[in-house]
């Protein structure tokens, strides 16, 4: 077993990522005139900076992403390890390592622990159990995350998937046509979370793919893959299977765009539920309605997550959100106030970029919104 040791433990959020933009990220300043239009609404990231410590006898390095769970003590000799490949209501679903299915519930101080977090258990951890019985057990530990997309529920985290090394931002092109905002929150997601963030693009069937040029050549001018895909024409696939052949991938996106679909034209025997053509427009039908990981023959694994229509940050205050836009960054130095939160501002370079068509609407946009914490526009 693992030393123990008694350490303080800060219960900050999010701090793995954070370091990355610093330099271009301001610290909030309380006598900023523009902080008044924040502190009116609820704030992105529910307790700041404050931290909280806890003196907890420890077996793991305090400086993982997730501390809590993974900071408690227990005699994993009689444990088994495996990974969390289904979450229903308060059950987990565990493929130990062995190969055996438990259907596991959780050890009540974990609970206990997670203070911040909507669900303790989320699909991708790895978990030690504690078997009872053929098919049950009890998930005694968690393992430090790496690789998390999160997003903020009703002021907690929503951790949607762990241990996962890419994620798939999958849009639709029409049915349900693109949302680009939503495209935008998950690739800060991705970013926080350490987890490579792909864009496929998918029904390039249904597409005048002309019309559509401009959204992939924004994106990978900003430096990121993107995909254009047609499950129908099989256009995009092979460099898709080749992305899945290893690792760990998330797929997420709205109901309806095809992820499902995708998985299933990567490895056919898979039989996936596929939701009907008229699904996108029955708005609160989601056909995959839980997150389930997924080996595929190729070695590779994936985790298919239910549709979101909105997304919500989790960890990110407003003042942070500018270094998350890598294209704001060469302007941020020519802003008149140093403190500029490019919204209201006079001289204000970003927004100049935007009058010049060198940053692009879409994604100023989507600034504004994340900054005034406005849902994305439905539709
Ligand atoms: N035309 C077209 N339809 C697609 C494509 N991919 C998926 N679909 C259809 O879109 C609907 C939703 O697909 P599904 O895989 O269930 O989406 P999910 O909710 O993201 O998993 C189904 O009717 C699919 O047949 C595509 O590339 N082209
Ligand atoms: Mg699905
Ligand atoms: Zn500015």
């Amino acid at each position: 077993m693992a030393k123990k040791r008694k350490i303080r433990v800060e219960f900050r959020k999010n701090r793995a990522k954070r370091t990355r933009a610093n330099d271009l990220t301001r610290r909030f300043s309380p006598d900023d005139p523009a902080s008044d239009q924040i502190s009116g609404t609820e704030r992105v990231r529910a307790k700041g900076d404050l931290s909280r410590h806890r003196t907890i006898i420890a077996e793991t390095d305090p400086d993982s992403q997730q501390p809590a769970p993974s900071l408690v003590a227990v005699d994993l000799s009689e444990c088994l390890p495996g990974r969390v490949v289904r979450v229903h209501g308060l059950e987990s679903i565990v493929q130990a390592d062995d190969g055996r299915t438990l259907r596991c519930g959780v050890r009540r101080l974990l609970k206990t622990l997670a203070i911040d977090e909507r669900h303790v258990i989320t699909v991708g951890d790895r978990v030690w159990v504690r078997p009872s019985g053929d098919d049950q057990g009890l998930i005694e530990k968690v393992e430090p995350r790496s690789g998390t997309i999160s997003r903020g529920y009703r002021g907690t985290r929503h951790t949607l998937v762990a241990n996962v090394d890419q994620i798939l931002i999958v849009s639709a092109f029409e049915e349900p046509g693109l949302k680009l905002p939503l495209i935008d929150r998950y690739l800060i997601s991705a970013e926080t979370g350490g987890v490579r963030p792909i864009i496929v693009l998918n029904k390039a069937d249904l597409a005048p793919l002309a019309q559509y040029q401009w959204v992939v050549g924004l994106y990978s001018q900003l430096g990121y893959e993107v995909l254009v895909t047609s499950v129908r024409t099989g256009l995009g696939l092979d460099r898709l299977r080749e992305l899945l052949a290893s690792g760990c991938t998330g797929l997420s996106g709205q109901s309806g765009v095809g992820k499902s679909s995708l998985l299933n034209a990567i490895q056919p025997g898979l039989k996936l539920r596929v939701g009907e053509v008229s699904d996108w427009t029955r708005k609160g039908r989601h056909t995959t309605t839980t997150a389930e990981l997924i080996r595929l023959d190729s070695g590779g694994y994936v985790v298919d997550t239910p549709g979101l229509r909105q997304f919500e940050l989790w960890g990110i205050e407003p003042r942070e959100l500018e270094g998350y836009f890598p294209e704001f960054r060469p302007y941020l130095p020519g802003c008149r106030f140093p403190d500029c939160s490019h919204t209201h501002e006079h001289d204000c370079a970003v927004k100049a970029a935007v009058r010049h068509d060198q940053i692009h609407l879409s994604r100023y946009e989507s600034y504004l919104k994340l900054y005034y914490q406005q849902p994305i526009d439905e539709d």
